[in-house]
């Protein structure tokens, strides 16, 4: 058995597998993942603050910068894990699997890092086509395997802290017939001078440092290949965040400038069963604080000041778009209520269920001058797709936020 595994081993060594490329990769990945988990934390929080939160709404497209940022890091993901995942897998084959308590918590760890972390990308990608063809709800998996990922990770890396440092930047060597050469400490436990065990000298096993024969891939060869593969994923999606790259944007789903006003449309008039409601003459917009109401018509909100902002639909399943936007300015028309500086506000949709019926803005939001109750989408008469008669657009918030078909809007006592 031991044999068996130590020759497998060795029949996968290749010349871009070795310590200081597992390093290399390690670091970018780190890093993809540590932006990924950060910018994710921030839009979680934007969705779902803790009482003492208070968010910056400049710049005003803020969310749409960290937003387009966690999705490209996450695509990037793709071709880093994988290659990381070539250079290491002949560790698989360790020889005994598992020496001891230490050893098994390292490997457990490394299990759990490498399951979660394709779950957590490869449902993100499905998500930013929106699409759901799984039973568990997307954004809590998604969020709770943030932490195993994270955490494990913080794992992985202590365990390899002593490879890590010693290959941060040192390149590796090589003998004059080609071989690798390694450091003591990295030797296989069978040729380290008769040493087996030990935690630094058996956490990661080059096993073969004898001259390649003819590499199927080279090591110059595998850099150019992921190296090519994360540029290309990259450039060709983050177009969907990001407007220079738009022309680039071939895989991402959503274009810019296309659908109803020039701007995508996220769940339409139908599936939120406003058809009807959205255009009867019966609608109101009602404004409330405690005892004090109003119901203002169409025309009413009309004949009040308009104003115009520039301001993007930042989606978390990916895409932005900045668009103009007209309509009344919401503490103005708030202000008929009696609005309060501190108070915070509860948006109703005309909508009948979903999740993005209903919800709450702080008063940074509120109070912000762009913040408007939206008339008018570039330069036309909100579609019905983008929330006629009256949706919210406000600064620096996710698209989920930015409520369509708006029905009441009501101080939250
Ligand atoms: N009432 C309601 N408003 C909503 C949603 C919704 O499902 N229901 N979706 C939100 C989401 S996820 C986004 S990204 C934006 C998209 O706005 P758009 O469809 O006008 O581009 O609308 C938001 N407003
Ligand atoms: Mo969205």
């Amino acid at each position: 058995m031991r044999r068996l595994l130590l020759n497998m081993q060795r029949a996968l060594a290749t010349p871009s597998r070795n310590p200081r490329m597992a390093t290399v990769l390690g670091r970018l990945l780190a890093t993809a993942f540590i932006i990924c988990f950060g910018t994710g934390l921030y839009s979680h929080f934007l969705q779902q603050p803790l009482p003492w939160m208070h968010f910056s709404t400049w710049p005003p497209n803020g969310y749409q910068l960290t937003q387009g940022i966690h999705i490209t890091a996450g695509i990037a993901c793709f071709p880093l894990l994988l290659a990381k995942l070539y250079t290491i897998y002949p560790q698989l084959f360790q020889a005994p699997p598992v020496r001891n308590i230490l050893h098994f918590i390292e490997r457990a760890s490394i299990t759990i890092f490498v399951a979660a972390s394709i779950v957590e990308i490869v449902t993100g990608l499905i998500n930013t086509y929106q699409w759901y063809p799984w039973p568990f709800p997307f954004k809590q998996v998604h969020f709770a395997l943030s932490f195993v990922i994270i955490g494990s990770l913080a794992v992985h890396i202590a365990f390899k802290l002593p490879i890590i440092t010693r290959y941060w930047r040192k390149k590796n060597s090589y003998d004059e017939s080609g071989a690798l050469v390694l450091d003591e400490e990295d030797q296989p436990p069978e040729n380290a001078s008769g040493r087996v065990g030990g935690l630094t000298g058996t956490v990661m096993r080059w096993i073969d440092t004898a001259p390649p024969r003819e590499p199927a891939v080279s090591r110059r060869g595998f850099i150019v290949t992921i190296g090519t593969a994360a540029v290309a994923v990259v450039a060709l999606t983050a177009g969907q965040s990001f407007r220079f790259l738009d022309s680039l944007n071939v895989f991402a789903p959503r274009r810019s400038g296309i659908g109803p006003d020039d701007l995508p449309i996220n769940r339409t008039a139908k599936a939120a069963q406003v058809l009807e409601s959205a255009i009867s003459p019966d609608w109101r917009l009602t404004l409330r604080r405690g005892d004090v109401s109003k119901d203002l018509d169409y025309r009413q909100l009309k004949a009040l000041q308009q104003r115009e902002v520039q301001l993007p639909i930042a989606c978390v399943e990916g895409w932005s778009q900045l668009a103009t936007w007209r309509g009344v300015r919401l503490r103005d028309l708030m202000a008929e209520v009696g609005l309060q500086p501190g108070d915070t506000l509860k948006l109703t949709s005309l909508e009948v269920r979903g999740g993005y019926r209903m919800t709450t803005m702080g008063p940074e939001y509120v109070q912000d001058p762009t913040t408007l109750v939206a008339l008018e989408l570039n330069g036309a008469v909100l579609d019905i797709e983008h929330g006629y008669p009256a949706r919210m657009i406000a600064p620096g918030r996710p698209g989920v936020l930015q409520t369509k078909w708006l029905r009441t809007i009501e101080v939250v006592s």
